[in-house]
């Protein structure tokens, strides 16, 4: 018996660490789990909203305007070409490795990296996977910009977008 006493203590001590380490790991960490994408990946249907798992992109992967280029005037309706380096274009829902499909963010600022991009006039989503497109625009200035989505239509991390652009419609 005396021997027992001091390992079940130290037993137990070993116990109330790992549950705090457990606990710890449990709590929403956003910037920490990014390094860990794999595991973070599997667990999509669980997790909140405010955390959702992102897919990782490779480095040097790039989108950006083919056309129209920073400055120019155009007509609407304004054709668009969208350039891409390093990643492949796919379907929405196509869960390849290293691949997205374009979003045209319109007169907007970057939405939340951590959330499926809105569906808007102001974020068009191209899950068919075109990659180019005509969108009608109102006279006056105009900023575009490219974000790369993944199969759930959420940025990469890091997220793949291209600079914004000025362009003046007619
Ligand atoms: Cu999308």
């Amino acid at each position: 018996m005396k021997i027992v006493s001091p390992i079940l203590k130290f037993a137990i001590f070993s116990a109330a660490i790992l549950s705090i380490a457990c606990s710890q790991q449990d709590a929403p960490q956003p910037e920490a789990a990014a390094g860990d994408k794999h595991v973070a990946t599997e667990t999509t249907e669980a997790s909140s909203p405010a955390v959702m798992p992102r897919t990782a992109s490779p480095e040097g992967a790039s989108v950006f305007f083919i056309s129209p280029a920073d400055g120019d005037t155009v007509a609407s309706p304004v054709s668009i070409e969208f350039g891409i380096e390093g990643m492949s274009v796919v379907k929405a829902g196509d869960k390849q490795p290293h691949s997205g499909h374009h979003h045209l963010l319109v007169d907007t600022d970057l939405p939340d990296f951590g959330l499926p991009i809105p569906a808007d006039e102001h974020h068009i989503h191209f899950g068919d996977g075109s990659t180019s497109t005509e969108i009608t625009l109102e006279p006056g200035t105009h900023t575009l910009r490219m974000l790369l989505g993944d199969h759930l239509h959420i940025p990469h991390d890091s997220p793949i977008m291209s600079d914004p652009i000025t362009i003046t419609v007619k």
